[in-house]
């Protein structure tokens, strides 16, 4: 059973991690050694592309400060007394997060694969919008370095003409790409300046035809995988990170923009197999959005479907909710446990080069649209109390043409 062979993507991750440094400061040194002014000045980006997640703590060590930032995360959660509770709850979790990290390898992956994307569709960028270049890519992660607001520091300094904020998260949420919004216009805000880019925003793609085909193409190849006489059988469970109910019934569109790409990725399928979509991660005492995906496994297990295939749909590279929770906590352990006899999960979406292609053409159809932001960004949630979220939409939307 099981075979996800995540030993061996730690492997080639720690490999392809040193590449990267290397490469980098190699280019560093070709730049400082060679480069006359003026070629350094024809570098000046004219588009900046700001990558916006949450990212995830590099090394044991960040894992405090990630917590923490989550839990002040006002656009988040809100909670009695934030300022004490945030920084009591963070640090009670810290010691049980780490021993998930380092069970991984010890960090998240995720700077080192949105760095990798970004340097595709930056290339792809330059090659096909000449009028736009040169095109650089920023960072900007909501909970650790490099943060957004550094990020969007840096931007200004290099001279950006033209921003664009581009969520990393396929579908919108209120508590991911509206957080990573508020936070760029807070820190506008806060500083009582105008920003001297022109700033838009991607702020969802969930039927992007080319994710579609991304996420169709490792389900593809990895029903492949599971024995000849047993993929007929398999069920597909599409996994996303759930959401609080009270988040859903405020008339967050997340839940219903998951499903949207659940539906074209299986249409691209042409149906191959029976499929459902579930939900993970939930925590607290709350109330979440289910079906939650360890309770589906064992359901299944218990009526005789035992040949399942997880697909994280709601998050395009590896992170501790597919490294851990799903390949261990679920692929291992649970499924262990209920009898399950094949149990397999899709790759993430990380270095693949057509996913690249897919963020490279969001950006360019965006750029040349000239829209601020989507249509349905204008829209706050029917029961939403949170202030910022109004002053964030109007922000963007009166970012006017040049
Ligand atoms: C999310 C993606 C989609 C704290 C509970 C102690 C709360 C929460 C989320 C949604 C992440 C990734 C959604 C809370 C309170 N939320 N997580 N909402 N997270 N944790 O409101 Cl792709
Ligand atoms: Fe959705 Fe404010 S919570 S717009």
């Amino acid at each position: 059973m099981a075979a996800l062979g995540s030993a061996g993507r730690l492997f080639l991750f720690a490999r392809s991690s040193i590449g990267l440094t290397l490469r980098r400061r190699s280019t560093a040194a070709a730049l400082a050694q060679n480069a006359p002014p003026e070629s350094q000045e024809n570098r000046k980006p004219k588009t900046g592309i700001l990558m916006l997640n949450m990212g995830g703590p590099e090394k044991l060590e960040d894992v405090h400060d990630f917590l923490l930032r989550l839990f002040m995360d006002t656009d988040l959660m809100k909670l009695p007394v934030q300022n004490k509770l945030g920084p009591f709850i963070a640090k009670r979790r810290t010691p049980k997060i780490q021993e998930q990290y380092s069970k991984i390898g010890g960090g998240s992956p995720i700077k080192h694969w949105t760095s990798m994307q970004g340097e595709g569709m930056v290339k792809l960028l330059d090659e096909t919008s000449p009028n736009t270049a040169p095109h650089k890519f920023y960072i900007g992660f909501r909970y650790v370095n490099p943060l957004t607001e550094e990020a969007i520091e840096e931007m200004e300094k290099d001279g950006v003409e033209r921003a664009v904020a581009f969520t990393q998260y396929p579908q919108y949420s209120c508590s991911t790409t509206g957080s990573s919004l508020n936070a760029i216009y807070r820190y506008y805000r806060n500083r009582g300046e105008r920003p001297k880019m022109r700033w838009s925003v991607i702020d969802r793609w969930p039927t992007h035809p080319l994710l579609v085909e991304c996420f169709a193409e490792h389900i593809r190849n990895e029903l492949l995988k599971f024995p000849e006489d047993k993929r007929e059988d398999v069920v597909i469970l599409f996994s996303a990170h759930s959401l609080p109910m009270a988040v859903v019934n405020r008339g967050d569109p997340y839940p219903q923009e998951v499903g949207a790409t659940v539906q074209r990725v299986m249409e691209r399928l042409g149906h191959c197999n029976p499929y459902r979509l579930v939900w993970q991660s939930r925590v607290g005492p709350m109330a979440w959005l289910g079906p939650q995906t360890d309770e589906v496994i064992k359901g299944l297990s218990e009526r005789g479907k035992k040949n399942l295939l997880l697909v994280p749909i709601a998050f395009t590279s590896d992170h501790i909710e597919t490294l851990h929770e799903l390949d261990i906590e679920y692929a291992q352990v649970l499924a262990e446990e209920c009898g399950v006899e094949n149990i397999r999960r899709a790759e993430s979406l990380n270095g693949n080069p057509l996913f690249m292609k897919a963020l490279a053409d969001l950006v360019q159809s965006h750029l040349r649209s000239n829209e601020s932001c989507s249509r349905q960004l204008t829209l706050r949630c029917p029961l939403c109390t949170n202030p910022t979220c109004g002053e964030t939409k109007a922000f963007f939307a009166n970012q006017k043409l040049p």
